[in-house]
């Protein structure tokens, strides 16, 4: 591959280069000793430390910053490009039939009376669709097709996730809660999710696929769509949601699975 200088690249590839400079950084800074890594950190910011170390921790940090940053969107695809037979993959918390007319959204919020929605009320928010490509663990993805109400709407909608009241504006970041947490109505199966991920706008509570209502199997009556994370936190039929700054309970992560497990 040629390479051509800096000044005739657009910007886009000149920020990917950038990236792709700073994991090579970061490649050889893996290299060094533990000890020189403990001294870089211990010296005071403006104590002399050679460039090239301090570019590596600069463009290190702008990395982790861009990579978690809120606004960056998953790419979607038009509707034709997905998948007819959606893949079922992990019915745990599916075992037993529920009644979507006796089903309730429960909310059990610090400092507020608990909440209990129907289907039709969470229905009243706008609806968004998604077409993205669902990446399992396992090693398929496929390209899916999901309607339902964005997590922030239904957030704000309910005032839910802050502690002083009003996430439609609330005073600081750190007012959000750290966590959400879902379980399945039989408790079988839970995840937890970070609040960023969590208010990401194409996070969605889905109740269509492809158009029509979900199926059981695939998480009805209302099921976690979260495309910045793989399939495991895409909880199939939510029954309680929870907030907290402790990290809630994740049937994976206790298996041993990351935690966080971002795309
Ligand atoms: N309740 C519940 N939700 C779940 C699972 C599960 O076993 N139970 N499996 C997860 C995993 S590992 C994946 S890949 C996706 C699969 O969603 P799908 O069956 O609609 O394709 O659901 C996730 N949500
Ligand atoms: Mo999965």
């Amino acid at each position: 591959m040629e390479t051509k200088p800096t000044s005739e690249l657009t910007p886009e590839q000149a920020a990917r280069r950038r990236t792709l400079k700073a994991f090579a950084w970061f490649g050889l800074a893996s290299l060094a000793p533990f000890g020189l890594w403990k001294w870089l950190n211990t010296q005071p910011r403006d104590q002399k430390i050679p460039w090239f170390l301090r570019q590596v921790l600069n463009q290190n940090a702008e990395i982790a910053q861009a990579a978690f940053s809120h606004k960056r969107l998953i790419p979607t695809f038009s509707k034709d490009k997905a998948a007819r037979q959606v893949r079922i993959n992990g019915k745990i918390g599916l075992k037993k039939p529920i009644d979507p007319d006796q089903w309730r959204l429960q909310i059990q919020h610090p400092g507020k009376a608990p909440l209990s929605l129907t289907l039709d009320e969470i229905k009243k928010l706008p609806k968004h669709e998604i077409v993205f490509e669902f990446k399992c663990i396992e090693g398929w993805s496929q390209i899916q097709h999901w309607g339902g109400v964005r997590l922030s709407d239904f957030l704000q909608a309910y005032q839910l996730g802050v502690r002083t009241g009003s996430s439609t504006n609330p005073p600081t970041e750190d007012d959000w809660y750290h966590y959400m947490g879902l379980q399945t109505p039989d408790g079988g199966y839970y995840v937890g999710i970070d609040m960023a991920s969590a208010l990401h706008p194409q996070t969605m509570l889905c109740y269509e696929m492809n158009g029509k209502p979900l199926e059981d199997l695939h998480g009805a009556p209302l099921r976690l769509i979260i495309p910045v994370k793989y399939g495991v936190k895409n909880l199939k039929r939510i029954g309680l949601m929870t907030f907290s700054d402790q990290r809630p309970r994740d049937y994976w992560a206790e298996q041993g699975y990351d935690y966080y497990i971002g795309l």
